[in-house]
């Protein structure tokens, strides 16, 4: 069987990656259509050997279409995916907007595949962040439940968009030419700087990055009573996050435990040379599907305590790749 398909920001990071993802995974497409809001219509992009042309998405974009890929803000799919729902299409959303909605599975495909049998026509693809860290601990979870999570991420320009990632490489270039470093679509210079992830703060002084981490987490592990807090950063890295992880068991989890489970685990790659103190790098992560983990050990501060570091690709299993993979869920239990 082969499967009608709409992506809905084509022309985005995000979009982009969908369209070389279907193709390299050899998707089953019989028809592939491409949307996208009024000023990225008329764009045309090249699929194989086809030319498409964005369409402005519409009421009637979705008629006939099984399945729509939705990369294009929290706004543009709080209009459309309940459209393409109402049309018999499923909508996978790689916006906020329904994350936390009861009636809208929040799936890692490695976490909890079995959520996406609940889908009402939207399945919602978690923050990239939320993602990579899901896929490295939850190994752990599975064989003792953690009771805390300290996480610090240190993301890259990718999450801020295509557009942000143009802009840390002139800021770049600006300071090695002793000139002003511009920030339009950043909220500060990047290049040689980092700053505390810039979305908007709660009374408690947490950023929304850091508590779609505790909400979505909480959410796909299915345990309310996770205890987790982060602190979120961009840092002058193009296309892949990094994240610091402390985990907090009720009782002692060796390191060497936690390497044999996760060098088993679906997703990750280990990568850990402690002679050469080689650990997973951004520039080993990006354009990979594995979530990089390494320099697993004891927290010395607490005997249940572990420490571990990751590296993930943030358009690919950060966003992309996860979209991809819940699709072919959903193909795999007969749910498209
Ligand atoms: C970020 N996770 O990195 C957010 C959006 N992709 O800014």
């Amino acid at each position: 069987k082969s499967y009608r398909v709409a992506i809905l920001g084509a022309t985005g990071a995000v979009g982009t990656e969908l369209l070389a993802l279907l193709r390299e995974r050899n998707f089953p497409l019989s028809e592939l259509t491409l949307l996208a809001s009024e000023y990225s219509a008329g764009k045309e992009i090249q699929f194989g050997t086809d030319r498409l042309t964005v369409k402005t998405v519409q009421a009637d974009s979705f008629d006939g279409i099984d399945l729509v890929l939705a990369s294009a803000g929290g706004s543009v799919s709080k209009q459309w995916a309940p459209i393409a729902a109402k049309a018999g299409a499923v909508t996978i959303d790689n916006s906020s907007a329904f994350r936390m909605n009861p009636d809208v599975p929040l799936v890692v495909p490695e976490v909890n595949p079995e959520a996406v049998t609940q889908h009402q026509g939207i399945i919602a693809n978690p923050n990239c962040t939320t993602i990579l860290m899901s896929v490295a601990v939850f190994p752990l979870h599975q064989v003792q439940p953690i009771k805390r999570i300290v996480a610090a991420t240190y993301q890259s320009a990718s999450g801020a968009g295509a557009r942000a990632m143009e802009e840390v490489k002139h800021q770049a270039q600006a300071i090695l030419n002793q000139e002003p470093a511009k920030a339009e679509i950043l909220p500060y210079p990047l290049a040689f700087n980092l700053f505390l992830h810039n979305s908007a703060l709660n009374a408690q002084g947490y950023c929304e990055e850091e508590m779609k981490m505790v909400n979505e987490t909480r959410k796909i592990f299915s345990a309310p009573e996770l205890r987790i807090t982060a602190t979120c950063v961009r840092v002058p890295v193009l296309r892949a996050h990094s994240e610091a992880i402390n985990l907090e068991f009720d009782e002692p989890f060796s390191p060497e435990a936690a390497r044999q489970i996760l060098a088993k685990a679906p997703g990750i790659k280990l990568v850990e040379d402690f002679g050469k103190n080689y650990f997973p790098m951004p520039i080993d992560a990006s354009g990979k599907d594995e979530v990089l983990v390494g320099r697993i050990r004891q927290d010395i501060s607490h005997p249940a305590g572990l420490d571990l570091w990751l590296c993930g690709d943030q358009i690919r299993k950060g966003a992309a790749l996860n979209a991809v993979q819940i699709a072919e869920l959903l193909i795999a239990k007969n749910l498209l």
